[in-house]
């Protein structure tokens, strides 16, 4: 439904957008179903003729209607009824998608959180439409006397999203601590490949640290945060982090539960900021992914701006023009990706600085630190060790210092 202040070019952009989520379900589109109308029907989201013309349509044959706005749960429950089949809002859909592509413990428990924040009213109407009689079908089972069916479900739900944010904050905080480890061992250089779902952030991990990231052509494909290596290593050794994607009108509940996964790019010194410059909406994806940085806390995390897929279209000496630091590239030319490879590793080196370490014998189990996170210009042995001149990050070199303190 295309509603006042919307361009025709936004509706378009966003309806093929759902088409594209659609297809990443597993739906093939039969029919695409449009009005123009001052808002939303109160009842059903759709006035009452246009109900009537979708019915007639579902009828021909359809298994379900997706709807490119979030509505409510009653406004879905009249939709389905009058259309006889299943309908699912754009969150219902951006949710199903996740809960398909999760796959870590991590990534499924905060689906799972979202889920039930966002199903648990859906639950509700449907028992409250159902009504006296048919609330055994909806089978919670085990209802004690004085309980209403949805003080339980209610219950049911706030228990479980507990149960489940618990297993999360013990999962979020062994993870910290693993990361604080690696992050002594190796040095501190990390950058975040962030953007827009489908963008290509994983294909650009791959090509930036020969590893096998999952690349696919769906939206959210990657749900979990890897880290690997920039490869080939220099120093300081830089960690790259590919992350979720984003959407627009990500769902709320999703933006709360990801951002434990997102703290990966808070963390980071550098965004690499991914954009599909073959997309001709790419403005609006830029957008998005900029609104989300600042409400995830990103904001003043200096970025690099990637325009990706150049291949595949865009206006490269426009894009130059329009945004003078960007980079415009395509991940699948190698001379591309190492121009981004310099960038990342320029960016990381304007903030070595030289140092004089002082390394005894007692503490040689530091060397190996010390080679990792460093730059090593000169070695001298002298009485009491090894005397270093390196060049390094002023972070690891603090760090480095303070296990070095007698
Ligand atoms: N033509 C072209 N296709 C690309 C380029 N980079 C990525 N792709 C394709 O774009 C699709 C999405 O790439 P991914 O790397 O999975 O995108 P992503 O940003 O990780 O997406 P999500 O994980 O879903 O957020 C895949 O089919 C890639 O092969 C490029 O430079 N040129
Ligand atoms: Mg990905």
């Amino acid at each position: 439904m295309q509603l006042p202040g919307v361009s025709d070019v936004e509706f378009e952009a966003s309806l093929a957008e759902l088409r594209q989520l659609a297809k990443t379900l597993g739906f093939a589109v039969v029919a695409t179903f449009t009005q123009k109308r001052a808002g939303f029907d109160a009842t059903a989201y759709f006035g009452q003729g246009k109900r009537e013309e979708l019915r007639a349509l579902v009828q021909a044959g359809a298994d379900a209607v997706l709807v490119d706005h979030e509505i409510s749960p009653s406004q879905a429950h009249n939709l389905a009824k009058e259309a006889g089949c299943e309908v699912m809002d754009r969150t219902m859909v951006i949710l199903e998608i996740f809960h398909r592509h999760a796959r870590s413990s991590a990534a499924r428990a905060q689906v799972e959180i979202a889920r039930l924040g966002y199903m648990g009213p859906r639950l509700r109407e449907a028992a409250k439409q159902a009504g006296p009689k048919d609330r055994a079908r909806s089978g919670t089972g085990g209802r004690s006397g004085g309980e209403s069916h949805g003080e339980l479900d209610r219950r049911k739900i706030r228990d479980r999203i507990a149960e489940l944010q618990k297993e999360l904050d013990a999962m979020h905080l062994e993870r910290r601590t693993q990361r604080a480890r690696r992050q002594v061992r190796q040095g501190l250089a990390r950058v975040a490949l962030v953007g827009y779902t489908n963008a290509g952030k994983s294909t650009l991990m791959r090509a930036l640290t020969a590893s096998e990231a999952l690349v696919a052509d769906k939206l959210f494909a990657t749900l979990d945060t890897t880290v690997r290596a920039l490869h080939p290593e220099g120093v300081p050794r830089v960690l790259v982090s590919d992350t979720v994607g984003f959407i627009k009108n990500l769902p709320h509940g999703l933006i709360a539960s990801f951002k434990s996964t997102l703290d990966e790019a808070l963390e980071a010194s550098l965004l690499v900021q991914v954009v599909d410059a073959s997309d001709p909406g790419f403005e609006r994806q830029l957008a998005v992914t900029d609104e989300v940085l600042d409400e995830i806390g990103a904001k003043d995390v200096p970025r690099l701006l990637v325009f990706n897929k150049i291949d595949r279209g865009g206006d490269e000496a426009a894009l130059r023009a329009k945004y003078p630091r960007c980079i415009v590239m395509s991940a699948r030319r190698e001379g591309d990706v190492a121009q981004l490879h310099e960038a990342i590793v320029a960016f990381f080196r304007r903030n070595l600085v030289e140092a004089e370490l002082f390394l005894p014998w007692s503490a040689q189990k530091l060397r190996g630190e010390i080679f990792a996170a460093c730059e090593v210009l000169e070695e001298r042995t002298e009485g009491e060790g090894t005397f270093l001149r390196v060049r390094g990050e002023p972070e690891a070199l603090r760090r480095l210092r303070d296990q070095l303190k007698p």
